[in-house]
This record gives C-alpha cells, structure tokens and sequence, in this order.
C-alpha cells in the first residue's frame, strides 16, 4: 500500500518535472525563470547588502514584490524580438540590470547611499575616490549578482533548456509590457499609502529604492535630475542682476551694536525637532513641558524671539536646515536639499566660519541620506558629519526618526569635545518628531487629552526632549564650554498640523481655531544665548530666513556681501515680512493665511479693507512673491555659481568625506596639531565623565563603557 503511494507520488513528480521542463523550454518560460531569479537575488542583495530599515507587514512584502514590475517591463523589451536574439537580449538586459546593482552594493558601502545621475556626472572626485578604494570593499559575495545570469547560461549551454525558437506573438510581449506597468501601479498605490508624500517629499533613497526598487529609484532621480538640468542650462550670468538688486532695496543694516559680540566664540546651533513656540512656558499635568528650555527662554543674557516663525514647505527639517545656514527659501516642489544640494554652489554658514578658521560638524542621529545630508552637507562645507554608524549602539537607543535625544546629545559630546575650537557645531534631535514614539520608561509627563491620538504624545516627546536639553548644557556648564560659546536654539517646524484643528482648538482653550490661530501656531522658539549677551525677548516679527545674518551679525561678519534673502532679527529697520513658502505671510500689521487677511495685532479678519490697508497688504503680498522667486531662480538656476562673494572661497566638494574611518582619522589627528579641543585641553582624557543622563538605556552602562567606533 505504502509503496504503491510512494510509486504514485513518484510518477506524479516526474510529470511535473516534465511539464516544468516543457514550459522553461517556451520562450515565456524562460522569460519568467529569468524574472523569478532576477527578482530573488534582488531581494537578497536589498537584505544583505543594504540597510534600507524595513519596518512592518506592508514594506516586507514592497521589498520582496518591487524587483517584479521593473524586471517584467525591462526584461520583457526582449520579447518583442525574435528568435534566438530574444533569448540573448534577456540575457543582455539580465547582466545590465545586476551590473546597476553592482555598482550600487560598493558604492553603498562607501556612501551609505544609491547613485545618482548628479552625482555620477557632477562630482569626479567621488568616482576617483570609489575607483581608488574599489579593491579595498569588493567582497567576494558581491559577486553573487551575477549568480542568475551564471545559472541561465549554463542551462542554456548544456541544453537544459532548449531555446524555443517560435516566433512570440507582439500582441503578448504588448500584454505583458502592460502588466507590468498595472504591477508598478499597484506598487506605487501600497507604497503611498505606507508612506504618503513618498515622490513628492523626496526623504530619503533609501525609501524609494525600499518601496518602489533600485530601477524605479534610477528612473526618478533621472527625470529629476533632467528636469533640473534643464533649468540651469538655461541661466545665465545676467540671471543673478535682478536678485542683487532686490537685495540691495530691502537690505537692514546690520545692528551695531551687537556686532561681532560673539567673535571668535564657539557656535551651537541646536535644532529642537518639531518644537512650536506655544511650549515655551506652558504647563501641563501640573508642570512645566520645557522647564530647560523656559530656563533658557528667559534668562538675562538670552535673546529670545516670541514672534518668530517657521517658513518651511515639503521639505520640513532640510528646509528649515537650507534656510537657517543659506537664508535661502526650499522650493515649493520638496527638498531643495535632495534636488539642488549635490550640484549647486552654495555659501553657506559652514563654508563662511570654515574660512574663519572654524572646525565645523554637524550631528544626526540617522542614516546620513537622509535629506540627502550626505551629499548637501559637503555642498555646504561642513568637514564633520557624524551620523548614526558613529554612534553606540546601546540596546533600545533608536525611536523613529533616529537615536534618541539623550542618548544621541551624550554620545554628540564624545565628538564636541574633540573639535578643535572654535567650532561651529549642529545638533539635530528627533525624538519630538511625528508620530511621536517613546517607550514607557522614557515618558515623564501624562499624555494631552484631546482624544486625537495623533496629537496626544506631542507633550510627552517634547518634554523628554526637553530633558535631553537639560543634561546637554549641565555637561556644557562642567566643562567649561558654556562659557566660551554661543548658542542658538530653534525649532525647525510644526509638530501638530493644521489637519488638527478640534485637538489645537483644545491645546490653545479656544472653541475654534481660525486661520489667524492656525497662523500663529506657525511659531517656532528661536533664541540665542552666550554669557555676557545683552537679552530680552524681542518681539520683532521674522522667520528662519533670518537666522545667518543675525547670527554672522554677532560674529562679525558682514553679511551684505553674500546673497541671502533674510535680515538680521536685530536691525531697527527690518520690515517684518514673515513669507510662507505658499505666499501666505505675516509682518507686523496684516496676515494673510489660507485665503483670509487678518490685523495681526488684534487677530480680527479684515472683510472690507480701506483703500490704504488694500495697498499696504498688496505692497506686501508683492514682498513675498518677488522674495520667494528670486529665491527660487537662486536655487533653480544655481545662480550662486555666477557670484563671488569678496573674500570668499568657493567649496570643493572633493575637499569632504563623511567616511568613518577617515572622518576618524582626521579627528584623532587634529588633537595633536591643532591642540584646541576640550579634550586636547583635558590632556587628551575624555570628559564624557562629566555627563549625566538618567536615559534608562544606560541605567547599567557607564559613560566610559560606551562603545564609540575607534581607529589606529
Ligand atoms: C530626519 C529628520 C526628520 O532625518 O530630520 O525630518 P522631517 O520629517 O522633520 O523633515
Ligand atoms: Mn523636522
């Protein structure tokens, strides 16, 4: 009986075998094989060779369904042709495609990022640099991309599989091309859905080529990299008149008296990730959210901002970052960082203190693609970027968007006390950020009750946030660097949008919110801090764009040579125009958000203006759209490329590598000549000792155990 079953299961497999064979003898079958493997080691390399930070059921599944549509539509191409050339042109398009992936794994290893067409064409010196170390991070698995294509000769070789000579029908390659593209769609449709503004925001490559593939990422980055090219073909020299003129017409002078007050001193810049100005003194469950910032707000030597607001558009956090060190407006498109921040010139903040003799880093507790910052950054010539890989990895330590603030600002001091001084160093939290995760150890303050979820948790992250702010600056005050900088603290945007009027209505003790409210709620706390500085809250109206000069104002530097579109938040003539990225403003008279004009000092909706306010809010509205566009023909055009601004030297991006061991390298040697770090100063001991955080990841772990990647 047991037999006659087993004889039976053994004639069964053999005429699937059989029937297998005889389909991978037909040219579709051999077309799917070809799909199925390419698609299988494509999923392989994204797990091993790659850290794309796949997280949940839907970007599991994208990640192992992506390679298909791509590899149907361009492995299908071969379908149209006849014969034997069909089979070799799948072949062809096989090793093609799997030669993109190869070059993507090594240049990965190196960069932590995909390639790009701007970075292909635009930067020799990355591809000197990739070709040089080439040899060095090859592994001999990198080669197992090309293991399919091996596999199909071989059959084919040895007649395996017989090539089906039969003419294809083009009504069926036609078929097939369209399921492909249906496929794609479909794609696309799960991956918005998973992450919506995917294509339009442009985060990350890492999020598309998760969602969407390596060939869909090529894709996209080339028709925007055409697109982009396209425009600044077409500017030119005279291109850059108009907006020196404009910038001539609206310039405030400087405010004298604080001019180069901060000379020579160390520079902070600490971005409060979604932070909104309405915390600054607000209580909640019977206590201060921000006590450690409100301590700041409100100290004597502070100056604090009370209207001072956002101006970010798609591209949130970079947009905030383009801003605060260009005074150059994102564009309404998405990131100006992710378009225009591999190729453009820039004159940016790092760039201008670097030639001052100031080291400069900047601190992200992510992948450093992320807003394409990898790139972006040595277009703004910061020497340092110390990303996730720099960091210890310590059980629990990342939430979200990143490392968690304490955990990420102790382990931002491990380098803080190696740059050599002065410095110029930016510290980018996220814990704060949508949608607002924090374990239960970590929260200290109940939850809001407004019954919108979303919103709920803000006051929990922002308040641990907070805290993180708090050991920070007790280390800064132990080991002296308090004394010896300036620093300046910002929230870059909202963290609760206008998609939740009922819960702000609730937050604000207000029925409703108006768009006047809703304007407001635009605030973000923007202060600036140093020992001996003369501070006050200042009530002047202004915005992110203003930051640089009112910060290269304090160190004397004179900001009227450089084309930036902000004015320094101490000058006596500023004219108070906050622009939105939409058109939208506010300046100390009038508002205008969503449609409706405002008095901005009572708040109350102006429905018939006089003929005066009409022409002063049109004269405004003027501002705003001629400020905004030249902005962008700035950005589009990378119109900076025409300027030179006195005494300034144009950034080599070729002088910059954000690579660890290199990064390291450097770091190390600098102790010895330029001795002026905390730690050259401490005999080279760390100071880390200094810092207190009761992070509960730590809770067993001391300072001096946590473990910082090093170098000989
Ligand atoms: C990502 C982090 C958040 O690196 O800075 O960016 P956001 O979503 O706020 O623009
Ligand atoms: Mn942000």
């Amino acid at each position: 009986m047991n037999l006659a079953i087993f004889l039976d299961g053994g004639k069964i497999m053999k005429t699937v075998l059989q029937k297998v064979r005889g389909g991978l003898n037909t040219k579709l079958g051999f077309f799917l094989l070809t799909v199925v493997l390419f698609a299988i080691k494509s999923y392989v390399a994204y797990q091993n060779k790659f850290t794309l930070g796949v997280e949940g059921s839907i970007q599991k599944f994208l990640l192992a369904f992506n390679p298909f549509p791509a590899a149907i539509l361009l492995i299908g191409i071969a379908l149209y042709f006849r014969g034997r050339l069909s089979y070799w042109l799948m072949l062809l398009i096989d090793t093609i495609m799997s030669t993109w992936l190869f070059a993507n794994i090594l240049y990965y290893r190196e960069f932590s990022d995909f390639l790009s067409f701007s970075i292909m064409k635009g930067s020799g010196s990355v591809s000197n640099n990739l070709g040089k170390s080439l040899m060095g991070i090859l592994r001999p698995s990198d080669f197992l991309v090309y293991a399919d294509v091996i596999i199909l000769i071989l059959l084919l070789a040895f007649h395996l599989i017989r090539i089906d000579p039969r003419y294809f029908k083009l009504r069926f390659a036609g078929i097939i091309s369209v399921i492909a593209v249906v496929l794609f769609g479909f794609n696309l449709g799960m991956a918005e859905s998973n992450r919506s503004g995917l294509l339009t925001r442009t985060f990350d490559s890492n999020y598309i080529v998760k969602y969407l593939g390596l060939e869909a990422y090529t894709v996209y980055d080339g028709v925007k990299t055409t697109q982009n090219n396209a425009v600044k073909a077409k500017a030119s020299n005279s291109d850059i008149k108009p907006v020196l003129k404009f910038l001539k017409k609206n310039h405030a002078d400087s405010n004298i008296q604080y001019k180069g007050v901060a000379k020579g001193k160390n520079v902070f810049i600490i971005h409060l990730e979604s932070l909104q100005q309405f915390m600054i003194n607000y209580k909640w469950d019977g206590q201060e959210v921000t006590p450690n910032i409100n301590k700041i707000y409100n100290s004597s030597d502070t100056i604090a901002f009370d209207n001072f607001f956002n101006q970010v558009g798609q591209g949130k956090t970079a947009d905030a970052e383009l801003m605060l060190e260009n005074s150059l407006f994102g564009l309404s498109e998405g990131s100006a960082m992710v378009t225009d921040g591999t190729t453009n010139t820039f004159q940016a903040a790092p760039a201008i203190l670097d030639q001052k003799g100031y080291t400069t880093a900047s601190f992200h507790g992510d992948v450093p693609s992320f807003w394409n910052r990898d790139n972006a950054y040595k277009s703004f010539g910061y020497q340092y970027f110390f990303s996730k890989s720099y960091f210890p990895k310590v059980k629990n330590y990342d939430a979200g968007y990143g490392i968690k603030d304490k955990l990420f600002m102790e382990d931002a001091a491990n380098y803080v006390q190696q740059l050599p001084q002065p410095f110029y160093a930016k510290l980018i939290t996220v814990t704060n950020h949508y949608p607002y995760i924090l374990d239960k150890s970590n929260k200290s303050i109940k939850a809001w009750n407004t019954g919108d979820n979303t919103v709920d948790p803000y006051v929990q992250t922002a308040h641990y946030l907070d805290q993180s702010i708090g050991e920070f600056y007790n280390y800064l005050d132990k080991t002296g660097l308090r004394k010896n900088s300036m620093i300046v603290l910002y929230g870059d945007h909202y963290g609760i949008s206008n998609n939740h009027k009922p819960a702000i209505a609730k937050i604000l003790g207000k029925k409703k919110v108006t768009n006047y409210d809703l304007a407001m709620f635009q605030k973000v706390p923007f202060m600036i801090q140093m020992p001996g500085l003369k501070g006050g809250v200042n009530h002047t109206y202004g915005g992110e764009i203003d930051v640089l000069p009112t910060i290269e104002n304090l160190l004397g530097i004179d900001s009227s040579k450089y084309v930036q579109f902000g004015q320094d938040l101490l000058s006596s003539n500023r004219n108070q125009i906050v622009s939105f990225r939409n058109g939208d403003f506010v300046s100390s008279k009038y508002t205008k958000y969503g449609g409706k004009t405002y008095n901005t000092t009572t708040g109350k909706e102006l429905k018939n203006t006089t003929a005066t306010q009409t022409s002063a809010i049109a004269k405004i509205q003027k501002y705003v759209t001629t400020e905004l566009s030249l902005s962008d023909k700035v950005v589009n055009g990378d119109l900076l490329r025409f300027y030179k601004p006195k005494g300034f030297k144009k950034v080599d991006k070729s002088d910059y590598t954000y690579n660890l061991t290199k990064s390291l390298k450097r770091l190390k040697a600098s102790q010895k000549s330029n001795p002026t770090s905390v730690m050259a100063k401490n005999n080279g001991q760390s100071t880390l000792s200094d810092y207190s955080t009761d992070a509960p990841e730590l809770k067993n772990i001391d300072t001096s155990e946590l473990v910082f990647p090093t170098v000989k």
